[in-house]
């Protein structure tokens, strides 16, 4: 099952399940169907989640074209929201062989070393995890994503993003887009907070589809494009078969003696490198799909 939220004028947000080119409007707070995250607290583990979603579905009053939301957030008009509103964002890196080869072919740090720190957590039992948004700081569909007014070499990490439940069962899937001032990062590696963490840094969405109804994780597909000015200047595919670390295991690393709130987002990391010469600027356009959770298209602003 498809879960999104939605803003109606009037109404606020909105609860949605997404069947073909329909979304069912589910919303019920007093049966506590407040939100998606309402429904994740609630059902805990992926198989709950399931079953409260296929009910709701039965019970759905209403429905609108999935088409009819997908635009610009206006406060006039029905627009689609982030499918979640996480209590943490967390990113895992270095998770596929490529995006160590690339971060460490830009890794401009002295160590003197024959390896770099980039190999070592690939090559290492511990994943790297780091703490990457709140809900402020978290875009859906068509909201703006972030460039630090600091930063000149600011790229798009096209990601799968796991959805924890109860314990950090994974509950659901979507798409993370984790935004990286790649310059800052590279002047320092303790600079990494302020590379990863800024206003609109983190974009997700356009829907979650339930973990019951994703076979394999491992074998989704994942593209990206962005655009300038209406044309592609980059596009790049990743499966995620090409993972080093399986989800359940990044999962299970973060919830290590750090209890994780229901609801939590965790960003499995990059496949798709966006060449440097390809930064963002104000005003292009990141779409980038997943299998089973559609296209997430947000546009870039430069922040003051
Ligand atoms: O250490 C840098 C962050 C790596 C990352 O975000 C990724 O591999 O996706
Ligand atoms: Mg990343």
């Amino acid at each position: 099952m498809r879960l999104c939220q939605f803003f109606v004028p009037g109404k606020g947000k909105r609860v949605g399940i997404v069947t073909g080119d329909t979304v069912l409007d589910v919303t019920a707070p007093r049966d506590g169907v407040g939100s998606v995250l309402d429904l994740i607290v609630t059902a805990g583990t992926a198989a709950a989640l399931e079953r409260r979603v296929r009910a709701l579905a039965k019970s759905a009053r209403s429905r609108l074209p999935y088409e009819s939301l997908d635009r610009a957030p206006s406060p006039r008009q029905a627009h689609l929201l982030a499918p979640i509103d996480p209590p943490e964002v967390w990113g895992a890196g270095i998770t596929y062989r490529r995006s160590r080869e690339y971060y460490e072919a830009h890794n401009t740090h002295e160590t003197g070393r024959t390896k770099g720190i980039y190999d070592f957590v690939y090559e290492s039992e511990r994943p790297e995890l780091f703490f990457k948004a709140t809900a402020s700081r978290t875009v859906g569909p068509n909201a703006p994503i972030g460039v630090r007014a600091d930063s000149t070499l600011t790229a798009s990490e096209p990601e799968l993003a796991v959805v924890l439940g109860r314990g950090g069962a994974i509950v659901a899937y979507t798409i993370g887009n984790d935004l990286s001032a790649w310059d800052i990062e590279r002047a320092n590696p303790l600079f990494l907070p302020q590379s990863k963490v800024f206003d609109g840094c983190f974009a997700c969405g356009p829907t979650l589809v339930t973990a019951v109804d994703v076979a394999d994780p491992q074998a989704l597909e994942l593209s990206c494009t962005v655009k300038r000015g209406g044309r592609a200047i980059f596009q790049g595919r990743v499966n995620t078969k090409e993972m080093k670390r399986p989800c359940v295991e990044l999962a299970a690393w973060l919830c290590r003696s750090n209890t994780c709130p229901a609801g939590t987002v965790l960003s499995t990391g990059t496949g798709i490198l966006v060449p440097d010469e390809h930064a963002l600027t104000e005003g292009d356009v990141v779409e980038i799909t997943l299998d089973g959770v559609g296209t997430l298209r947000n546009p870039v602003r430069r922040l003051t």
